[in-house]
Formats: C-alpha cells, sequence, structure tokens
C-alpha cells in the first residue's frame, strides 16, 4: 500500500459505528492509518471490518457510559495499537426536542451520561499515554448547539457546551505539550442523529433536512482532517461550519403575555 498522510498514526474513534466518526474511521484507514474503532452496534463494526479487509483496523465494542467496557476495550491493546495518537470522540446524541419542561428526564440523563461523562471518561484513559511520548491530537465532537440555544436544545446544548469548554480547558493543561485539542461544532448534518432524536422516526427526521442541503457526514471529515493535517504548531481551538442554508434567528420576545 501507497503510504498515505495519516501512515503511522494509531487513532481511537468513537461512534464508528455510525456518521461522522465511520466516516473519519474509514477516511483514516484510507490515509494510512491504524484505527480502532468503537461504538456498541457489533454488527456495524463487523461490517467495517469486512469492508475494509486491512489488519490496520482493530474493532472493539464498548459503551462510552460504562468504565468496566471502556477499561477492557482499552485493556491490552496490541503492540501496533497501544500508542494513540489520534482521540476523536465521536460517540453521542440527542434524545427529544421537547420543551425542558416536557422532556423525559431519561433522555437528560443519557444525553449526560454519553456525550459529558462518556466523552470526559474516554479522554482521561487516553490522555496520559499522550502525555508520557508528547504526541497527539484530541478532536471532540461539539455543535453550534454549544453556543446557539434554541427550543428543545435543553440538556443536549448544555452538553454540548461542556464539550466546548472541556476542549478549552483540556489546552489549558496541555500547553507546553505537543498534544491538541479541538472542539468541532457542526450544525444541521445529515447522519442518523435525527433519527435517534425522534426515537427511530424517518419521517420526523426527514422533515429536520427538507427543502435544504445539509452537511453530510463527509463535509465535516473534510473539516477535521484538514484540522489534522495542519502544521504541528497550530492548534485550532474551535472550529464552528454549518450548511450555507442555516443561520441564526432574532431573539424570542414573548408580547402581550
Ligand atoms: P450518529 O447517530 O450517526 O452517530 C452517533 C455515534 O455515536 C454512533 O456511532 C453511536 O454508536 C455512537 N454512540 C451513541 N451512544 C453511544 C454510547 N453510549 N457508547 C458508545 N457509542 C455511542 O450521529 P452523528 O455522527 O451525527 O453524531 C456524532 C456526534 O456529533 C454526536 O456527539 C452529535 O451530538 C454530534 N453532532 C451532530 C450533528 C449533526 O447534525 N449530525 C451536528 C453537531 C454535532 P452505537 O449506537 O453503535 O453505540
Ligand atoms: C446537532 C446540530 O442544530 O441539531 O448538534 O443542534 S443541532
Amino acid at each position: 500500500m501507497q503510504a498515505g498522510w495519516a501512515t503511522g498514526r494509531v487513532a481511537l474513534v468513537t461512534g464508528a459505528t455510525s456518521g461522522f466518526g465511520a466516516a473519519l474511521a474509514r477516511r483514516l484507514l484510507g490515509a494510512g492509518a491504524r484505527v480502532i474503532a468503537t461504538g456498541r452496534r457489533k454488527d456495524r463494526l463487523a461490517a467495517l471490518e469486512a469492508e475494509a479487509k486491512t489488519e490496520r483496523l482493530l474493532v472493539r465494542p464498548m459503551d462510552v457510559r460504562d468504565d468496566a467496557e471502556v477499561a477492557a476495550a482499552l485493556a491490552g491493546l496490541p503492540a501496533e495499537f497501544a500508542e494513540i495518537d489520534v482521540l476523536f470522540n465521536g460517540a453521542g446524541l440527542a434524545l427529544g426536542l421537547g420543551k425542558a419542561h416536557e422532556a423525559k428526564w431519561s433522555d437528560w440523563e443519557t444525553m449526560i451520561a454519553t456525550n459529558v461523562t462518556g466523552l470526559a471518561r474516554v479522554t482521561r484513559a487516553v490522555l496520559p499515554g499522550m502525555v508520557e511520548r508528547n504526541r497527539g491530537d484530541v478532536l471532540n465532537m461539539s455543535s453550534v448547539a454549544a453556543t446557539y440555544p434554541y427550543p428543545g436544545g435543553n440538556a443536549y446544548g448544555a452538553t454540548k457546551a461542556f464539550v466546548r469548554q472541556f476542549s478549552l480547558n483540556l489546552r489549558a493543561d496541555l500547553v507546553g505539550t505537543a498534544i491538541r485539542v479541538t472542539a468541532i461544532e457542526p450544525g444541521m448534518c445529515e447522519t442518523e442523529f435525527s433519527l435517534v432524536r425522534f426515537g427511530g422516526d424517518a419521517s420526523a427526521a426527514a422533515k429536520v433536512y427538507a427543502g435544504m442541503r445539509p452537511l453530510s457526514a463527509d463535509d465535516v471529515t473534510d473539516v477535521v482532517v484538514s484540522v489534522l493535517r495542519l502544521p504541528a504548531h497550530i492548534n485550532v481551538n474551535a472550529i464552528e461550519v454549518m450548511p450555507i442554508q442555516q443561520a441564526f434567528g432574532p431573539f424570542a420576545v414573548a408580547r402581550g403575555v
């Protein structure tokens, strides 16, 4: 195989069974990296293995909400996968779009356990090795929802604000090392995100993207790859991207109430 830009790098990709994580895992494999692909759905991981047909791919099922599963997935990695250079924290989800006072508490718990605690758990597990080797890129999936509130975004947006601030605070702790950290903050992107948000309701998910061109997982992967490929002395702290057809609403004003 011809060497690519990522040859010699080892990437841990969470959320590699769908959306951004799946697209990046494929892109990194194509560019010569070794990839540890993770997610809960074993059938998707097996399909990725069957498609990639390369020993540079290692699949490890894990639920980022589960301490023991994360520890087991990262324990005893074969030597050629043990030194993780790139951590892509893609595992995450939104559940529901109801108002805060009507939302399901269990949905909030799941979003916080996944997007906040799960992302922090995986990062905390990988970071010491990066610091020891003085090498690494951490890319955290945040969202435009971190900065811009919208009705029904409530706990989801707050989890993404955590991801943004956590990323910036990692930078504060890692200054003086060669480790880079970036919060990736996309707007509307057609993955399985809305299908998950609406509990598998495909027609509700399709309506989100009707009549406009959303980003694709590949578009966002282009952005992630461009960040990764920058010279080592450049750190992109956060990068916000939207489809051209998406922008901001005015402040809401309740009149006559
Ligand atoms: P997808 O639903 O297509 O992919 C989500 C991925 O997260 C899947 O691989 C899923 O794998 C994984 N995942 C979810 N829960 C867990 C868990 N508990 N443990 C391990 N893996 C888990 O959505 P996207 O790719 O769009 O979303 C990826 C990230 O990007 C999310 O954090 C999302 O909030 C964020 N984002 C998405 C945007 C969009 O418009 N699509 C825009 C901005 C940010 P599995 O189910 O197999 O576990
Ligand atoms: C996903 C994008 O606008 O649905 O984070 O919150 S949005």
